[in-house]
């Protein structure tokens, strides 16, 4: 075996000012450049304080000017904006989540889609209350799919999926009455309350943030990981590799990115038919190569072990090898700066959602009912570009890791089931990872996800967090573009556990696991909920006493907004690298920082400096051992 070496942000970036260098040839435009246009941002925006609810405005709040137009203060101002960034993630989680159980009701034994995973999906009948016996299994997952549906606009109760959480949790939820209602209700409450002449209370404001935010992670984020599971396969262990360099320079490119795997998936299936690679044999390539950026690879690496070219700010990158024939976009995370960029080379840019429809852009209409015929026209287009590359501008930085990756909470009890100790009699509990954060040998855990933003070295942040947390015995679940970030550093291959303390050390050699666990894309941090919810029930701890923190280091889009409220309204504790819009207030910083911790024993903490937030995190997990007394 090779010896092991991290790759290094350093070699990232070298990596990418080769890429730059071709791009400036050719007239591109990049993220780098439009930075520097961009800077310094407005501190009015930065901080929250400008309001363009009405068209009284905009006003902008300063000592001078204390109060808006209609009398609304700092605390208001901030107060609302936030409660719309959020309401902006939570609804883009939750249609993601919508248009699975759409994907779900079209399934059928002959048609695009199937069912794969029968056990999960009488499991969720079994949740949603829908009759299993003597029926068929389409039947139940047309039921099942309506059932979920329904949930998003029901009249009346709360989610079912909240009845996941520990009771103690649940009780918490009632008392500060957060608990989520219909998924859609919730974000047309956060639209209503911060309409003009609505709420102005920084408190009510901040509590509707967090029930939103929760009717995303136990509702519409949980729909779309559950029906993806019932549709595509619940995620097992898997090989893969990631970095720039799984592209094949003498193979036709074709990168997937956005967020739903319903188009990825097909077009990973069409894309290994021998029809299609003998085709593009045909055109002068030896193969096709899918490879993917942002979560839409994280889908199909978690079921596929298709390999992970980059992560949010690569997408550039990818067209920038000057090797990529196409790059095809379902929804969120996506640049428009894709269209010109595509224009300076063959690449062909397709966008495939109405919900994601941009200029200089080919769109295919994807649709679940003619899905196999899409991917087809997607993948024969992107094979008779083949031709058209320009060889002088070729570059594919040759920088690629081994990553295991697959960890479903099914995944992780499969693993912990393999594990000898007190409990060998009883298997699916989480009860040996337990034993170990009690016996120190595990000193606790951190759900690292999240994004990469212009204002934090891009994934340096990830990266160096990952490597301090492990070398002090803290395991990571980690999901999104924090996942591709450690498995292009290589913190998802197993030799990895080189890195660890000698306790984490120990138990990946017994569970046979890397140090960094990946758990999917952005809606799968659903299955951090799950995850936790298991470990509380088992050890008999609440949520918020587990030596667990969250963390998204280098988070850009209000879908981390939304994410940080429900994992923070889950008893979890949240650590960020870059500031909310909502230090112009103190009144919203104050109780984002400290006074919700009293609704739901939590709160944010926000650090720029990485090495203290790492500082930060490992003295807290420490501070609820102790509290456990262990
Ligand atoms: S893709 S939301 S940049 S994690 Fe889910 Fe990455 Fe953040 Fe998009």
């Amino acid at each position: 075996m090779s010896e092991f070496k991290l790759t290094t942000v350093e070699e990232f970036e070298a990596a990418t000012n080769r890429l730059l260098e071709t791009g400036a040839k050719v007239g591109a435009d990049s993220w780098q450049l439009r930075v520097k246009n961009q800077t310094p941002h407005c501190k009015f925006g930065e901080s929250g304080v400008c309001c363009r609810i009405c068209s009284m405005g905009p006003c902008r709040i300063t000592p001078k000017a204390p109060r808006g137009i209609c009398g609304c203060d700092v605390h208001g101002i901030v107060g609302r904006n936030f409660l719309r960034f959020t309401a902006g993630g939570a609804a883009t989680h939750s249609d993601h989540g919508r248009e699975i159980a759409h994907t779900l009701y079209t399934a059928s034994a002959d048609g695009n889609y199937h069912v794969k995973d029968e056990e999960k999906l009488f499991r969720l009948a079994g949740e949603f209350g829908v009759e299993t016996e003597n029926r068929d299994v389409y039947d139940i997952a047309h039921e099942v799919a309506e059932k979920g549906l329904m949930e998003y606009g029901k009249p009346f109760g709360h989610q079912i999926f909240t009845k996941r959480a520990p009771e103690y949790t649940q009780e918490i939820w009632d008392r500060e009455e957060i608990r989520p209602r219909a998924i859609d209700r919730e974000v047309s409450c956060a639209m209503h309350m911060t309409h003009m002449g609505c709420s102005s209370k920084a408190e009510a404001l901040i509590r509707q943030a967090l029930r939103n935010g929760l009717s995303d992670g136990w509702g519409g984020s949980m729909m779309g990981t559950e029906f993806s599971d019932v549709l595509f396969g619940t995620p097992k262990e898997v090989e893969t590799e990631a970095n720039l360099g799984v592209m094949v320079e003498e193979n036709v490119n074709i990168v997937v990115h956005g967020h739903d795997p319903s188009l990825s998936e097909m077009i990973v299936e069409c894309a290994e038919s021998k029809e299609m690679i003998d085709y593009a044999k045909s055109m002068g390539a030896q193969g096709i190569t899918i490879s993917g950026v942002c979560c839409t690879s994280n889908e199909v690496a978690m079921r596929r072990g298709i390999p992970m070219a980059g992560n949010f700010l690569q997408q550039e990158n990818v067209v920038l090898t000057g090797a990529c024939e196409a790059i095809v976009v379902d929804v969120q995370c996506i640049f428009p700066a894709l269209g010109p960029l595509s224009k300076c080379f063959h690449t062909k840019f397709i966008t495939t959602s109405p919900i994601a429809q941009m200029p200089d852009s080919e769109f295919i209409r994807f649709n679940a009912k003619t899905a196999g015929e899409n991917a087809k026209l997607i993948v024969k287009t992107a094979i008779e570009n083949f031709k058209n590359r320009n060889k002088d501008l070729v570059y594919i930085p040759q920088m690629k890791q081994k990553a295991v990756v697959g960890f479903s909470v099914e995944q992780i009890e499969k693993k912990l089931d393999t594990v000898t100790n007190t409990h060998v009699d009883k298997t699916g509990t989480m009860m040996p990872l337990v034993d170990c954060v009690k016996s120190g040998v595990l000193r606790g855990a951190v759900a690292m996800v999240g994004c990469n933003n212009p204002k934090i070295r891009p994934d340096a942040a990830h990266i160096e967090l990952m490597k301090k947390l492990i070398a002090n015995d803290i395991i990571l679940v980690v999901s999104g573009c924090s996942a591709q970030a450690a498995a292009k550093a290589g913190l998802m291959d197993k030799r990895a556990k080189d890195l660890c303390g000698a306790g984490l050390k120990r138990v990946c050699e017994l569970v046979d696991i890397p140090p960094v666990l990946h758990m999917g894309s952005c809606v799968d941090i659903s299955r951090m909920m799950v995850l936790a919810a298991r470990i509380a029930k088992d050890s008999g701890w609440n949520i918020s006493q587990i030596p667990l923190v969250g963390c998204a280091p280098e988070w850009m889009s209000e879908k981390a907004v939304s994410i940080g409220n429900y994992v923070v309204a889950t008893g979890i504790d949240t650590y960020l690298g870059v500031e909310p819009y909502a230090y112009g207030s103190s009144e919203v910083d104050g109780l984002l920082k400290g006074g919700i911790r009293d609704w739901v024993e939590a709160a944010y903490t926000v650090e720029k400096d990485i090495d203290k937030l790492g500082d930060m995190m490992i003295a807290r997990i420490e501070e609820k051992r102790a509290a456990l007394g262990i």
